[in-house]
């Protein structure tokens, strides 16, 4: 079968909700995949930061098929041997001082907003039922109804109400909208320190420093979402390093486990993730061993092969070539290691067409938020790629 043979199919027996590129892909290893028909191609989305490691990373990889061989299924009925030891290592990694382990992103997210409620409720005494929760304009964190609650993207919220109560939105980049927010039962602040699925949107220099300490001063959980930015896709380990901050709590999720296997996990301190009694919360596989031992490895491959430095450099290199381009669609180029987006001007008539063209030069982007295209390849790239890429970029931006 051909590409379009397998279009056709999920045409008639996938739903679509999405929109993909027309590219099947059957393969991949490191920054590069190949369709079905056996075109090449260059992967910069890196499934939206799941896969910094590299598609395919053979360590990760092997530690997946040795897990599988083992258990990879216990429930939290019972404890298994790998996640004593990812909770330990992710806590000596990150400085936290405890893990809460679930699968996907937007769980991350709901275990930190319960967290948030909770530890109002019975720490800082807010009344019973009045937390609050504030978010930012442009958020992503996820598909659940509770947080598209406080979306501010239509579309995510279209059909799927009533809608979860107790979160207020302010402007994400401006600190002074926090401070005016926060209300004696303000629990928490869930901010992405980039926002991705936003436009690869960076606040200004020192604004989650200021809404760090505006936290403080209210008694108030800095939740940072770094479920994308996160591990080393900002040429930090976390975002939120640049403005030397520490949130009280850290979601993770995507490359925690290599793009390999659903992982995610709320970091924070024991005074907030001890809210926690046996049977509040938890799933199935929550925790699992297989995911812990694939997430270990992980986190591994992302220090030992010096990923985040290589994010940062590459980054830096990548923004600059790119920098040079002279294009007439061009709005802004803007990123922090590897976490770059070129936002189109109006007139160019949206990203999407530019993805298109790119991909038929051999590079796979995904637009975001109709003018901007966001380059975010896996962060074992090298300069060699990045020169190959270029050319291709740099022609399809002379389009009309
Ligand atoms: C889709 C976007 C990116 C996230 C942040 C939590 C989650 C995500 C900062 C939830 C997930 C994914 C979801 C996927 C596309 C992708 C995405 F375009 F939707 F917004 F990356 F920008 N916090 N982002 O970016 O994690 O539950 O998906 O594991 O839903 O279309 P998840």
């Amino acid at each position: 079968m051909n590409t379009q043979d397998f279009i056709k199919i999920e045409e008639q027996y996938g739903a679509h909700n999405y929109r993909p590129l027309d590219v099947v892909i059957e393969r991949a290893k490191g920054i590069w995949v190949w369709d079905v028909d056996g075109k090449k191609y260059m992967d910069c989305l890196a499934a939206y930061s799941a896969v910094n490691q590299g598609h395919c990373h053979p360590r990760i990889i092997n530690a997946l098929k040795e897990q599988a061989e083992k258990v990879t299924l216990t429930s939290r009925a019972f404890r298994n041997a790998q996640l004593p030891l990812l909770c330990k290592e992710l806590c000596e990694i990150t400085g936290y001082e405890m893990v809460l382990p679930m699968n996907s992103g937007a769980e991350a997210v709901e275990t930190a907003l319960k967290a948030a409620r909770k530890w109002g409720y019975k720490i800082k005494g807010v009344p019973e039922f009045k937390a609050e929760i504030i978010a930012c304009t442009n958020n992503f964190a996820g598909r659940t109804i509770s947080i598209i609650s406080f979306s501010t993207e239509a579309q995510y919220k279209d059909g799927f109400g009533p809608f979860t109560e107790g979160f207020k939105i302010v402007e994400f980049g401006n600190a002074v909208a926090l401070k005016n927010a926060i209300t004696p039962n303000t629990v928490g602040f869930l901010v992405e320190p980039i926002q991705g699925e936003g436009g690869v949107i960076i606040p200004p220099d020192g604004y989650l420093r200021e809404c760090y300490e505006i936290c403080r001063e209210n008694n108030v959980l800095l939740i940072a979402d770094e479920i994308q930015s996160g591990l080393g896709r900002s040429g930090k380990l976390f975002a939120y390093e640049y403005e030397g901050i520490k949130p009280d709590v850290v979601t993770i999720g995507k490359a925690l486990s290599g793009g390999c296997y659903p992982v995610s996990a709320v970091l924070s301190s024991r005074e907030v993730l001890g809210v926690f009694k046996p049977g509040d919360h938890g799933s199935t596989f929550g925790g699992n061993p297989l995911g812990a031992a694939v997430a270990r490895e992980a986190l591994k491959v992302l220090i030992e092969e010096n990923l985040i430095e290589n994010s940062y450099n590459l980054g830096n290199y990548f923004l600059d070539k790119l920098k040079s381009i002279k294009s007439q669609h061009i709005k802004e180029i803007r990123g922090k290691g590897l976490f770059i987006g070129v936002e189109l001007k109006p007139e160019a008539k949206g990203a999407r067409r530019f993805c298109e063209a790119l991909m038929e030069r051999g590079i796979l982007c995904k637009e975001t938020h109709e003018n901007v295209i966001r380059f975010a390849p896996p962060l074992v790239i090298t300069k060699e790629d990045i020169d190959w890429a270029m050319p291709k970029i740099n022609e399809v931006l002379q389009m009309d």
